[in-house]
């Protein structure tokens, strides 16, 4: 089946309710299903990632100039409140660990002069939080592909989950959008280090998807072929109090 034609097929999908179950199949046969791809959503969330998955492939989010930086960012939530990263951070984070492991051919841990140490990347994104606020900003980091690469991700890996410090918040991404160019593992932002209230030391920025895609306080990455062993097995904890996994934009 052409790709194309998969494309028409999911569009005519849309079609109403036996459409959905028709969405659903072809979704299973092309291996399209998010890991909250059952329940009482299922079927919206599987039509949202197959069909958005097929019409936007590797495309980039869009990337904005200087000048368009906002001036007044908005810090969502609250840092971490425990001791030990209240202890990192009086120290300049030179203790913080990236703990990279699962479906991995070298378990590795990164501190922030060694994230610093790869090539670095800045892009110019907008963050949009599912709230209805968004602002834009520089972003500075190493390519997640690039970490995936120094480790060797073994054959068969589907997803990489990412975990903050905070346990409440933990999410995944699947291969493709691991790889992609502009999923950065972030320690900068607006030319500076990433403030903590963005996040630092280390973040995730993930700019074609919704704003809580991008996890802060970010000290471990899992390689996965199956999102089932974390929490209820949905990829997210956003996706267990009912926001889609997938939320491309
Ligand atoms: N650890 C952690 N990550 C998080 C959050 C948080 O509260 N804690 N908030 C999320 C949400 S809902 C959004 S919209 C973005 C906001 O990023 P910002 O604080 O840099 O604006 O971070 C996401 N990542
Ligand atoms: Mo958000």
């Amino acid at each position: 089946m052409t790709r194309r034609k998969l494309v028409s097929s999911g569009v005519a999908a849309f079609s109403g309710v036996a459409g959905l179950t028709v969405a659903g199949r072809l979704a299973k046969q092309y291996g399209l299903v998010p890991p909250d791809g059952g329940g009482i959503y299922g079927p919206g969330h599987r039509l949202t990632y197959g069909v958005q998955k097929l019409l936007t492939g590797n495309a980039l989010a869009r990337e904005f100039p200087r000048s368009a930086i906002s001036d007044r960012p908005f810090a969502n939530g609250r840092p971490p409140k425990d001791e030990n990263y209240l202890r990192m951070k009086e120290a300049g984070f030179v203790d913080w660990r990236l703990k990279v492991d699962g479906m991995v051919e070298r378990p590795s841990s990164f501190s922030v002069a060694e994230l610093k140490s790869f090539v670095p990347r800045t892009q110019i994104t907008h963050l949009a939080c599912e709230e209805g606020w968004s602002f834009i900003a520089e972003w500075m980091g190493v390519p997640l592909s690039a970490v995936l690469e120094r480790v060797g991700v073994r054959r068969g890996a589907k997803y990489v989950m990412y975990f903050s410090i905070q346990p409440e918040w933990w999410d995944s991404v699947d291969i493709d959008e691991a790889v992609h160019p502009q999923t950065l593992v972030t320690y900068g932002m607006n030319g500076g280090e990433l403030p903590v209230g963005h996040g630092g030391p280390v973040r995730m920025r993930v700019p074609r998807q919704l704003g809580y895609k991008s996890v802060k306080f970010v000290n471990r990455l899992t390689v996965t072929d199956s999102v089932k062993g974390f929490g209820k097995g949905m990829g997210s904890v956003a996706a267990e109090y009912g926001y889609s996994w997938y939320n491309g934009i």
